[in-house]
Protein backbone atom coordinates (compact mmCIF):
# COMPACT_ATOMS: atom_id res chain seq x y z
CA UNK A 1 0.00 0.00 0.00
CA UNK A 2 1.04 3.50 -0.58
CA UNK A 3 1.78 5.27 2.11
CA UNK A 4 1.15 8.83 2.22
CA UNK A 5 2.11 10.50 5.56
CA UNK A 6 5.33 8.28 4.66
CA UNK A 7 5.62 10.17 1.58
CA UNK A 8 4.69 13.86 3.31
CA UNK A 9 7.85 14.67 4.48
CA UNK A 10 10.46 13.21 2.89
CA UNK A 11 9.62 10.60 0.18
CA UNK A 12 11.63 8.13 1.52
CA UNK A 13 12.80 5.75 -1.69
CA UNK A 14 13.24 2.11 -0.44
CA UNK A 15 14.23 -1.08 -1.18
CA UNK A 16 17.84 -2.34 -0.58
CA UNK A 17 20.91 -0.83 -1.67
CA UNK A 18 23.64 -2.74 -3.69
CA UNK A 19 26.40 -1.53 -1.09
CA UNK A 20 23.95 -2.42 1.48
CA UNK A 21 23.87 0.73 3.22
CA UNK A 22 20.55 2.10 5.14
CA UNK A 23 17.26 1.86 3.02
CA UNK A 24 16.09 4.49 4.28
CA UNK A 25 17.47 8.00 3.54
CA UNK A 26 18.34 10.94 6.12
CA UNK A 27 15.61 12.64 7.22
CA UNK A 28 14.88 16.00 6.28
CA UNK A 29 11.70 18.06 7.11
CA UNK A 30 10.99 20.33 3.64
CA UNK A 31 9.13 23.57 4.05
CA UNK A 32 7.89 23.54 0.33
CA UNK A 33 4.21 22.56 0.21
CA UNK A 34 3.72 19.15 -0.58
CA UNK A 35 0.93 17.19 -1.84
CA UNK A 36 1.01 13.51 -1.85
CA UNK A 37 -2.04 11.48 -3.90
CA UNK A 38 -2.25 7.90 -2.15
CA UNK A 39 -4.30 5.03 -3.08
CA UNK A 40 -7.31 6.30 -1.11
CA UNK A 41 -5.89 9.71 0.76
CA UNK A 42 -4.20 12.65 0.07
CA UNK A 43 -2.34 14.81 2.48
CA UNK A 44 -0.85 18.08 1.85
CA UNK A 45 0.92 20.54 4.01
CA UNK A 46 -0.59 23.47 5.63
CA UNK A 47 0.72 27.01 6.81
CA UNK A 48 1.39 25.83 10.20
CA UNK A 49 4.68 23.41 9.33
CA UNK A 50 3.48 20.97 11.96
CA UNK A 51 0.12 20.40 10.27
CA UNK A 52 -0.60 18.97 7.40
CA UNK A 53 -4.14 17.97 5.41
CA UNK A 54 -5.57 14.56 5.33
CA UNK A 55 -8.16 14.30 2.80
CA UNK A 56 -9.81 10.72 2.46
CA UNK A 57 -11.08 9.69 -1.31
CA UNK A 58 -13.80 7.58 -2.67
CA UNK A 59 -11.16 5.10 -4.76
CA UNK A 60 -11.06 1.92 -3.21
CA UNK A 61 -8.44 -0.57 -4.20
CA UNK A 62 -7.01 -4.05 -3.42
CA UNK A 63 -3.76 -6.10 -4.58
CA UNK A 64 -1.78 -3.32 -4.47
CA UNK A 65 -3.75 -1.69 -6.54
CA UNK A 66 -4.73 -3.95 -8.57
CA UNK A 67 -7.62 -3.96 -8.29
CA UNK A 68 -9.73 -0.56 -8.38
CA UNK A 69 -13.01 0.92 -8.16
CA UNK A 70 -14.82 3.86 -6.37
CA UNK A 71 -17.50 3.68 -4.02
CA UNK A 72 -19.42 6.89 -3.40
CA UNK A 73 -19.10 7.97 0.26
CA UNK A 74 -16.43 6.26 1.43
CA UNK A 75 -14.09 8.89 1.86
CA UNK A 76 -17.06 10.99 4.49
CA UNK A 77 -17.24 7.14 6.15
CA UNK A 78 -13.81 6.46 6.37
CA UNK A 79 -12.97 9.93 7.54
CA UNK A 80 -15.51 9.67 10.44
CA UNK A 81 -14.92 6.63 11.68
CA UNK A 82 -10.61 7.04 11.28
CA UNK A 83 -11.33 10.65 13.31
CA UNK A 84 -14.05 8.84 16.09
CA UNK A 85 -11.44 5.96 16.71
CA UNK A 86 -8.26 8.29 17.22
CA UNK A 87 -9.98 10.91 19.21
CA UNK A 88 -10.74 8.09 21.35
CA UNK A 89 -7.40 6.70 21.47
CA UNK A 90 -5.56 10.10 21.30
CA UNK A 91 -8.67 10.49 24.78
CA UNK A 92 -6.61 7.85 26.83
CA UNK A 93 -3.24 8.99 25.97
CA UNK A 94 -2.44 6.77 22.86
CA UNK A 95 -0.27 9.32 20.96
CA UNK A 96 -2.06 9.51 16.87
CA UNK A 97 -1.58 12.35 14.31
CA UNK A 98 -5.52 13.37 14.92
CA UNK A 99 -6.32 16.67 15.84
CA UNK A 100 -9.42 17.54 13.87
CA UNK A 101 -12.02 16.74 11.66
CA UNK A 102 -12.83 19.85 9.55
CA UNK A 103 -15.19 18.23 6.97
CA UNK A 104 -16.52 15.28 6.22
CA UNK A 105 -13.64 13.98 4.07
CA UNK A 106 -10.92 16.11 5.76
CA UNK A 107 -8.97 15.82 8.98
CA UNK A 108 -6.06 18.07 10.39
CA UNK A 109 -3.57 15.63 11.60
CA UNK A 110 0.26 16.40 12.92
CA UNK A 111 2.76 16.39 10.47
CA UNK A 112 4.99 12.54 10.46
CA UNK A 113 7.92 11.71 9.53
CA UNK A 114 6.79 7.77 8.99
CA UNK A 115 8.36 4.88 9.28
CA UNK A 116 8.14 3.07 6.19
CA UNK A 117 6.44 -0.01 8.07
CA UNK A 118 3.54 -1.67 8.37
CA UNK A 119 2.78 -3.32 11.67
CA UNK A 120 -0.20 -5.84 10.88
CA UNK A 121 -1.90 -6.95 14.88
CA UNK A 122 -3.72 -10.39 14.76
CA UNK A 123 -6.22 -11.68 16.91
CA UNK A 124 -7.40 -14.01 14.95
CA UNK A 125 -5.92 -16.08 11.78
CA UNK A 126 -7.39 -15.11 8.51
CA UNK A 127 -6.34 -13.38 5.10
CA UNK A 128 -3.00 -13.35 4.20
CA UNK A 129 -2.00 -15.38 7.14
CA UNK A 130 -4.35 -18.26 6.30
CA UNK A 131 -3.17 -18.47 3.04
CA UNK A 132 1.03 -18.42 3.90
CA UNK A 133 0.13 -20.98 6.53
CA UNK A 134 -2.82 -23.00 5.04
CA UNK A 135 -4.71 -22.15 8.18
CA UNK A 136 -8.62 -22.17 7.85
CA UNK A 137 -9.90 -18.45 8.82
CA UNK A 138 -11.39 -17.93 12.21
CA UNK A 139 -8.92 -19.71 14.25
CA UNK A 140 -8.14 -17.78 17.26
CA UNK A 141 -4.10 -16.64 17.84
CA UNK A 142 -5.01 -17.73 22.05
CA UNK A 143 -5.88 -21.05 20.80
CA UNK A 144 -3.79 -21.28 17.70
CA UNK A 145 -0.48 -20.90 20.29
CA UNK A 146 -2.28 -22.30 23.26
CA UNK A 147 -2.81 -19.38 24.84
CA UNK A 148 0.13 -18.63 25.15
CA UNK A 149 -0.34 -15.05 22.78
CA UNK A 150 -3.10 -13.35 22.67
CA UNK A 151 -2.31 -12.14 19.28
CA UNK A 152 0.32 -11.90 16.39
CA UNK A 153 2.47 -8.57 15.69
CA UNK A 154 3.37 -8.94 11.77
CA UNK A 155 5.75 -6.65 10.10
CA UNK A 156 5.60 -5.32 6.76
CA UNK A 157 8.24 -3.39 4.52
CA UNK A 158 5.94 -0.58 2.72
CA UNK A 159 6.84 -1.17 -0.77
CA UNK A 160 3.95 -1.93 -3.28
CA UNK A 161 6.81 -2.83 -6.42
CA UNK A 162 7.80 -5.38 -3.39
CA UNK A 163 4.80 -5.84 -2.78
CA UNK A 164 4.90 -4.65 0.97
CA UNK A 165 6.91 -8.36 1.89
CA UNK A 166 6.98 -9.59 5.35
CA UNK A 167 9.90 -9.06 7.39
CA UNK A 168 11.17 -10.03 11.22
CA UNK A 169 11.60 -7.08 13.88
CA UNK A 170 15.32 -7.73 13.21
CA UNK A 171 15.41 -7.22 9.54
CA UNK A 172 13.62 -4.07 10.55
CA UNK A 173 16.29 -3.09 12.43
CA UNK A 174 19.25 -4.23 10.78
CA UNK A 175 17.97 -2.27 7.73
CA UNK A 176 17.99 0.54 9.60
CA UNK A 177 14.14 1.26 9.31
CA UNK A 178 13.21 1.39 13.11
CA UNK A 179 15.71 1.73 16.08
CA UNK A 180 15.18 -1.10 19.03
CA UNK A 181 13.51 1.50 21.49
CA UNK A 182 11.17 3.11 19.09
CA UNK A 183 10.33 -0.67 17.83
CA UNK A 184 9.84 -1.83 21.26
CA UNK A 185 7.42 1.83 21.81
CA UNK A 186 5.20 0.72 18.26
CA UNK A 187 5.00 -2.65 19.70
CA UNK A 188 3.41 -1.54 22.79
CA UNK A 189 1.64 1.15 21.17
CA UNK A 190 0.18 -1.40 19.23
CA UNK A 191 -0.73 -3.96 22.06
CA UNK A 192 -2.82 -0.73 23.82
CA UNK A 193 -4.95 0.11 20.31
CA UNK A 194 -5.15 -3.91 20.03
CA UNK A 195 -7.41 -3.90 23.46
CA UNK A 196 -9.05 -0.59 22.51
CA UNK A 197 -10.32 -1.54 19.45
CA UNK A 198 -11.63 -4.77 20.88
CA UNK A 199 -13.32 -3.30 23.96
CA UNK A 200 -14.72 -0.52 22.00
CA UNK A 201 -16.02 -2.90 19.44
CA UNK A 202 -17.54 -5.55 21.48
CA UNK A 203 -20.16 -3.67 22.53
CA UNK A 204 -21.33 -3.13 18.88
CA UNK A 205 -20.94 -6.67 18.86
CA UNK A 206 -18.02 -7.08 16.38
CA UNK A 207 -14.71 -8.92 16.49
CA UNK A 208 -11.39 -7.06 15.80
CA UNK A 209 -9.80 -9.69 13.62
CA UNK A 210 -6.40 -7.92 12.61
CA UNK A 211 -5.55 -4.34 11.64
CA UNK A 212 -2.61 -2.91 10.28
CA UNK A 213 -1.48 0.18 11.72
CA UNK A 214 1.32 2.93 10.45
CA UNK A 215 3.82 5.08 13.01
CA UNK A 216 5.55 8.14 12.58
CA UNK A 217 7.66 10.96 14.35
CA UNK A 218 6.55 14.90 14.80
CA UNK A 219 8.35 17.34 14.61
CA UNK A 220 9.13 17.09 17.97
CA UNK A 221 10.36 13.78 17.17
CA UNK A 222 7.62 11.70 19.17
CA UNK A 223 6.38 8.54 17.53
CA UNK A 224 2.52 8.82 16.83
CA UNK A 225 0.00 6.48 15.06
CA UNK A 226 -0.86 8.24 11.81
CA UNK A 227 -2.96 6.72 8.25
CA UNK A 228 -6.17 5.66 9.99
CA UNK A 229 -7.97 3.46 11.49
CA UNK A 230 -11.01 2.14 8.85
CA UNK A 231 -12.55 -0.52 7.48
CA UNK A 232 -10.45 -0.82 4.83
CA UNK A 233 -7.40 -1.40 7.39
CA UNK A 234 -8.98 -3.53 9.81
CA UNK A 235 -10.77 -6.73 9.86
CA UNK A 236 -13.90 -6.59 11.70
CA UNK A 237 -16.38 -9.60 11.74
CA UNK A 238 -19.83 -9.72 13.51
CA UNK A 239 -19.90 -11.64 16.25
CA UNK A 240 -22.12 -14.52 16.19
CA UNK A 241 -22.44 -14.80 12.30
CA UNK A 242 -19.03 -13.86 11.34
CA UNK A 243 -20.24 -11.62 8.81
CA UNK A 244 -17.88 -9.33 7.04
CA UNK A 245 -17.87 -5.79 7.99
CA UNK A 246 -14.35 -4.44 6.49
CA UNK A 247 -12.89 -4.30 2.85
CA UNK A 248 -12.99 -7.96 2.55
CA UNK A 249 -16.38 -7.31 0.58
CA UNK A 250 -14.22 -5.53 -1.90
CA UNK A 251 -11.50 -8.34 -1.78
CA UNK A 252 -13.41 -11.05 -2.03
CA UNK A 253 -15.99 -9.72 -4.18
CA UNK A 254 -18.65 -10.77 -1.34
CA UNK A 255 -21.42 -7.23 -2.54
CA UNK A 256 -23.11 -4.84 -0.33
CA UNK A 257 -20.03 -3.10 -0.01
CA UNK A 258 -21.30 0.66 0.76
CA UNK A 259 -23.92 -0.58 2.66
CA UNK A 260 -21.72 -2.42 5.19
CA UNK A 261 -19.51 0.81 5.43
CA UNK A 262 -22.63 2.80 6.25
CA UNK A 263 -23.69 0.35 8.75
CA UNK A 264 -20.21 0.65 10.02
CA UNK A 265 -20.04 3.72 10.19
CA UNK A 266 -23.36 4.07 12.09
CA UNK A 267 -22.21 1.88 14.97
CA UNK A 268 -19.16 3.74 15.27
CA UNK A 269 -19.94 7.19 14.24
CA UNK A 270 -23.14 7.45 15.83
CA UNK A 271 -24.59 9.12 12.74
CA UNK A 272 -24.26 9.49 9.06
CA UNK A 273 -23.17 12.74 8.37
CA UNK A 274 -24.97 12.53 5.12
N1 LIG B 1 -3.88 -4.31 5.63
C1 LIG B 1 -2.67 -4.78 5.32
N2 LIG B 1 -2.21 -4.06 4.25
C2 LIG B 1 -3.09 -3.17 3.94
C3 LIG B 1 -4.14 -3.32 4.80
N3 LIG B 1 -5.23 -2.62 4.80
C4 LIG B 1 -4.74 -4.80 6.71
C5 LIG B 1 -5.90 -5.60 6.18
C6 LIG B 1 -6.14 -6.58 7.30
C7 LIG B 1 -4.77 -6.76 7.94
O1 LIG B 1 -3.99 -5.65 7.53
O2 LIG B 1 -7.00 -4.74 5.97
O3 LIG B 1 -6.99 -6.01 8.28
C8 LIG B 1 -4.09 -8.05 7.53
O4 LIG B 1 -4.06 -8.13 6.13
P1 LIG B 1 -3.51 -9.43 5.38
O5 LIG B 1 -3.67 -9.12 3.93
O6 LIG B 1 -2.07 -9.55 5.78
O7 LIG B 1 -4.33 -10.57 5.82
N1 LIG C 1 -4.37 -1.42 0.61
C1 LIG C 1 -3.77 -2.28 -0.36
C2 LIG C 1 -4.27 -1.88 -1.75
O1 LIG C 1 -5.05 -1.04 -1.87
C3 LIG C 1 -4.00 -3.72 -0.06
C4 LIG C 1 -5.41 -4.14 0.30
O2 LIG C 1 -6.08 -3.46 1.06
O3 LIG C 1 -5.86 -5.20 -0.16
O4 LIG C 1 -3.87 -2.39 -2.76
Amino acid sequence: MVGLSNDIAHSPKLGPTSDGQSIRESHKWDKRSLVIRGKAKSVCTTNEFDKCKMLFHDDMTAGDGEKKSTMENKGRINCGISAKLMTELNRINIPTHFIEQTSPVTQIVHRLNMIPLEFVCRNVVAGSMAKRLGLKEGITIAKLSNNVFPCLIDVHLKNDELHDPLISQDIAQALNIVSEKDLNIIVSLTHSINYFLKDYMKPKNIEVIDFKLEFGHDVKNKIRLGDEITPDSCRFWEMGTGRKMDKDRFRRNLGLVEETYKELEYTIVGQENS
